[in-house]
């Protein structure tokens, strides 16, 4: 893997509406994610957190979507942010914040690659439109605004769209699904393992199938994951915890594979909100995956 890492913060909290999730990139430094890297020989370059201005909440008149124009604003920063680490031949890190920041951060990674593929570790498949929406909260519809289908302020952001391709993504851990975004698996024929495929075929096969299918046709791969995809019992620090969820074993093992795979161009661990956690372990759990992903082993 690169031993150049970019790390940077997105405090993003508009997406959903527990503020206290701004404070997560700074909850997983405190974990030691920088140091902990740099014990692993990485070279990292903190760039620090993206400003998020707070505005005044709002939903639009016509698609319901809570502060639409202020986060179709910062994802044009984080974009423009994260395009610049690509370019200059660094692994983007990005740590949530919000789920709503994958706006942004694959708006400015999808750029460099014909196929970029996009393994989404959640409870939720953030597949939701406007019209599925049952919250109006851009936490849930994120993936789907990288597909195309989304609000043209968001689709539209860094001036290209759709971002990927509907067979480049892999969903892995899902049991909270809302019914429009179950319809839009089956017809898009997006490859998902929920919880129930975990447990019949266990983590290390859904891993193994999930590289083989992404592999050839992709030419790097985004992770995103969200720490609800584990379960409220190990990372309580979530807005939206879904019981019966993935191991921190499980988890880890997925990394351990991942990073063997050595096809991870680029990395964001979201959601993660130290003011609904237990003495910072969402952060810590978040920090401890991180550098298995970039190759830390137990012995
Ligand atoms: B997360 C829900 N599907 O759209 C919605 O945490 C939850 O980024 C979305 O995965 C959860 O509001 C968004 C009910
Ligand atoms: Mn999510
Ligand atoms: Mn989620
Ligand atoms: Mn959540």
């Amino acid at each position: 893997m690169q031993k150049r890492i970019s790390l940077l913060g997105v405090p993003m909290n508009l997406g959903q509406i527990y503020k206290g999730v701004a404070l997560g990139p700074t909850a997983i430094r405190y974990a030691g994610v920088l140091e902990r890297l740099e014990e692993l020989h990485y070279h990292v370059t903190d760039y620090g957190d993206i400003e998020i201005k707070q505005v005044a909440p709002s939903i639009d008149e016509v698609c319901r979507l809570r502060n639409l124009d202020a986060i179709s604003n910062i994802s044009e920063v984080v974009a423009s942010k994260v395009d610049t680490i690509v370019k200059s031949g660094e692994f983007p890190l990005t740590l949530g914040g919000d789920h709503s920041m994958a706006i942004g951060t694959i708006a400015g990674i999808s750029k460099h690659f014909e196929n970029l593929g996009v393994i989404w570790f959640d409870a939720h498949a953030d597949l939701n439109t406007p019209e599925t929406s049952p919250s109006g909260n851009i936490h849930g519809i994120p993936l789907a605004v990288n597909l195309g289908l989304g609000h043209e302020k968001l689709n539209t952001v860094h001036a290209y769209s759709p971002k990927i391709k509907q067979e480049n993504i892999v969903l892995i851990g899902q049991r909270d699904l809302d019914p429009g975004e179950k319809e839009l698996i089956k017809k898009l024929g997006i490859k998902t393992y929920t919880m129930q495929d975990i447990d019949q075929l266990g983590m290390r096969t859904v891993i193994e199938e999930s590289i083989a299918y992404l592999k050839d046709k992709t030419d790097g791969i985004h992770l995103s994951l969200d720490l609800d995809a584990l379960d409220p019992s190990e990372t309580p620090g979530v807005g939206t915890p879904v019981e019966g969820g993935i191991s921190f074993r499980e988890s880890r093992l997925a990394m351990e594979l991942l990073s063997e795979s050595g096809l991870i161009t680029s990395a964001e661990f979201v959601e993660v909100n130290p003011l609904l956690d237990q003495r910072n372990r969402t952060a810590i759990i978040a920090m401890q995956l991180i550098t298995v992903l970039f190759g830390k082993k137990l012995l």
